[in-house]
C-alpha cells in the first residue's frame, strides 16, 4: 500500500489480516497509528445537521409533496459529510475512537438567519457492540430527529462490508397542529482502498425514507455498476395513496436533478458545511469526564501531533478506567444507568411506516428520548 508508512506496513499488513479472519466489531481492533481519526464516534450523528437550513426548510413546507422533497434534500445533503469528510479533512478514511459507555456529546448551530436555533445530544448507549443514540432537534421550528446507530461489518473481496444498524424517525409539527412522521433507514456501506492505505467508502444498496403521505427508495451504486460513477443514487419518491412518482438522480457528494415527474435540479452540496459547536453539559458550558472531547481530549492531542506514544498510553487508561468500572457494577449488581435514553424492544413508528415500503427487518429496537436536554442547551 503506497499511502501506508514504511515503518507502519508490517502493521497494516497484519491489521488488513485480522480484519479478515474476524467478522463483527472492528472497532476493537488495534490499527497502526497512521489509521487512527483523533475523533470519536459519538461526534458522528452531528452529520445530520451540517447544513442547517436545509433541516429547518423541512418545517417551511406547505404540502405533503414539498414536505417529504424537503426531507429528502436534507437527508441526501448530510451523505457527502457521513462518508467523505475524513477523505477530505485527513487524506482517508480513518479508523474512529471506540466511545465509552455513556460517552456524551452535546452541540448546537446557533440561529442564522431565522432558521432557529439546532440542538444535538448524543450518548453511547452500548460499548459491546458499539450503539449511539442521538437527538436533533430545532425547537423554533417544531423539528426533532431521534435515532440510533450501530453496525454489523464483515469482509469480502478486500473491502469491509458494514451492515448500518438503526434507523432515524424525523418528526415534524405542523403549523396547523399535529405532526407528521418520518421513518429513516441507512445504506449499506463498502470500505475500499483498504491494500493500498487509503480506505474510503462507497455506498450500496438501499435506504428509504416513509411518511407523509409518501415513501422514498433511495438507490445506491458506486464504480462499475450502471452508470461506472462514484457515488451515484437514485431516489424514487411515490405518494402513498395516489399515482405519479418523482425521480431524482445524481451524485449524492456533489448534485442531482429531478428526471421524471418534474424537472430542475436537486441538491446541491458544493458549499461549505457547518460545523456543530461543542458545548459542555456542566455549569458554566464546562464538559464533565464523560463528555467526549474531555475523554479522549489527551487522545486525540497524541494522534493529532503524532504522538501516538502518549496518545497509546492514554487509551490504555481509560479503556482500564472502564473496566474497573464495569467490574465494580458486576460486583455491586448494578449497570451504568443511561442518562438520556431508555432502550424499547420493538418502535411503534418504525412497525407502522416500514411496512408501508416493505423494509426488511419489520420490527427494530429504538432508544427512548427522555427530553431531558442539559440546561446549557436550552437557556
Ligand atoms: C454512523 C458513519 C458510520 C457511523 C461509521 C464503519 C466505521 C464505523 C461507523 C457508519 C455515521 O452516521 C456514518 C460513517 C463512517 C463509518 C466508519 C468508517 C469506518 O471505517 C469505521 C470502521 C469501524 C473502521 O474503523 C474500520 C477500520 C478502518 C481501518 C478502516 C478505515
Amino acid at each position: 500500500g503506497e499511502a501506508v508508512p514504511v515503518a507502519q506496513r508490517g502493521s497494516w499488513t497484519s491489521f488488513l489480516k485480522s480484519i479478515a479472519s474476524f467478522s463483527g466489531d472492528l472497532s476493537s481492533l488495534t490499527a497502526p497509528p497512521f489509521i487512527l481519526s483523533p475523533v470519536s464516534l459519538t461526534e458522528f450523528p452531528a452529520y445530520w445537521c451540517e447544513r442547517p437550513e436545509l433541516f429547518a426548510a423541512i418545517a417551511d413546507a406547505t404540502t405533503e409533496e414539498a414536505r417529504a422533497l424537503a426531507v429528502l434534500k436534507w437527508f441526501m445533503s448530510t451523505l457527502k459529510g457521513q462518508y467523505t469528510s475524513r477523505n477530505e479533512s485527513m487524506g482517508s478514511e480513518k479508523k474512529p475512537l471506540n466511545p465509552a459507555l455513556g460517552e456524551l456529546f452535546y452541540g448546537v448551530w446557533p440561529d442564522k438567519n431565522g432558521r432557529g436555533q439546532t440542538d444535538l445530544l448524543v450518548e453511547q448507549v452500548s460499548h459491546h457492540p458499539p450503539i449511539t443514540a442521538y437527538v436533533i432537534e430545532n425547537r423554533s421550528k417544531g423539528l426533532k430527529l431521534v435515532g440510533h446507530s450501530a453496525q454489523k461489518t464483515s469482509f469480502s473481496g478486500g473491502s469491509i462490508i458494514v451492515k448500518q444498524i438503526g434507523h432515524a424517525v424525523l418528526t415534524v409539527k405542523l403549523p396547523a397542529g399535529g405532526e407528521v412522521q418520518y421513518l429513516v433507514t441507512l445504506p449499506r456501506l463498502r470500505i475500499d482502498g483498504l491494500w493500498y492505505g487509503s480506505p474510503y467508502i462507497e455506498l450500496s444498496d438501499h435506504s428509504y425514507i416513509v411518511g407523509g403521505g409518501y415513501t422514498c427508495n433511495i438507490e445506491y451504486k458506486g464504480k462499475g455498476y450502471f452508470s461506472g460513477k462514484a457515488h451515484t443514487f437514485k431516489a424514487t419518491l411515490s405518494p402513498i395513496h395516489s399515482s405519479g412518482d418523482i425521480v431524482v438522480e445524481g451524485t449524492w457528494h456533489q448534485n442531482s436533478k429531478i428526471t421524471h415527474g418534474g424537472s430542475g435540479s436537486f441538491h446541491d452540496v458544493s458549499a461549505p458545511k457547518e460545523e456543530v459547536t461543542a458545548v459542555g453539559a456542566e455549569a458554566g458550558g464546562e464538559m464533565g469526564g464523560m463528555e467526549t472531547r474531555k475523554l479522549w481530549q489527551f487522545v486525540s492531542k497524541g494522534i493529532r501531533e503524532g504522538d501516538f506514544d502518549s496518545a497509546s498510553k492514554e487509551k490504555t487508561r481509560i479503556e482500564n478506567e472502564m473496566r474497573q468500572r464495569r467490574k465494580d457494577e458486576a460486583a455491586s449488581g448494578t449497570t451504568w444507568p443511561m442518562k438520556h435514553f431508555k432502550p424499547l424492544g420493538s418502535d411503534p413508528v418504525y412497525e407502522k411506516l416500514a411496512v408501508l415500503a416493505d423494509i426488511t427487518p419489520e420490527t427494530e429496537d429504538t432508544y427512548v428520548f427522555q427530553d431531558n436536554w442539559p440546561a446549557t442547551l436550552r437557556s
